[in-house]
């Protein structure tokens, strides 16, 4: 393919995905654990490593309460040897999306509510917790939930 070409399809590229972004900002609605946070906006850091130890995966820390309304920015760490992710969800959501991944283990991740790192690598999310309720945040690579990957979110 010439410059102008793969440029052009650049351009294709770059529209598409403008183009999808309202549709995507109209599903926000549909997050049963709020909305997405505003990077411009105040938010409380919240520290969250991913690794594997003695045989099981976890999440460090394995419970955070929130207060309702309350914008937290999640800096995540991935300290393990494999591939994690943090998905934001109600427990059912998680679970019926493990189900998906059983059948499908490379979907790749890229939603306001989840990310998906590399071994050493970090992420963030900025979330904004509207609805009260406990929640969690799960990682959803086939057997990394049964090895012991969830973690509890209470918004009070
Ligand atoms: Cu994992």
């Amino acid at each position: 393919m010439n410059r102008a070409a793969s440029g052009a399809s650049l351009l294709a590229l770059v529209a598409a995905v403008f183009t999808v972004t309202p549709a995507h900002t109209h599903e926000q609605q549909h997050f049963s654990t709020g909305e997405p946070g505003n990077p411009k906006r105040p938010a409380r850091a919240i520290q969250v490593t991913m690794r594997e130890i003695d045989g099981k995966m976890v999440y460090i820390p394995e419970r955070i309460e929130v207060r309702k309304g309350e914008q937290i920015r999640f800096l995540l760490r991935n300290s393990g040897r494999l591939d994690h992710e943090f998905l934001l969800a109600t427990t059912d959501e998680n679970l019926k999306h493990a189900e998906e991944m059983k059948k499908n283990p490379d979907m790749e991740h890229d939603e306001p509510n989840g990310t998906r790192l590399a071994p050493n690598k970090s992420g963030e999310i900025v979330w904004r917790f509207t609805k009260p309720g406990t929640f969690e945040y799960g990682c959803l690579i086939p057997g990394h939930r049964e090895a012991g990957m969830t973690g509890t979110i209470v918004v009070k």
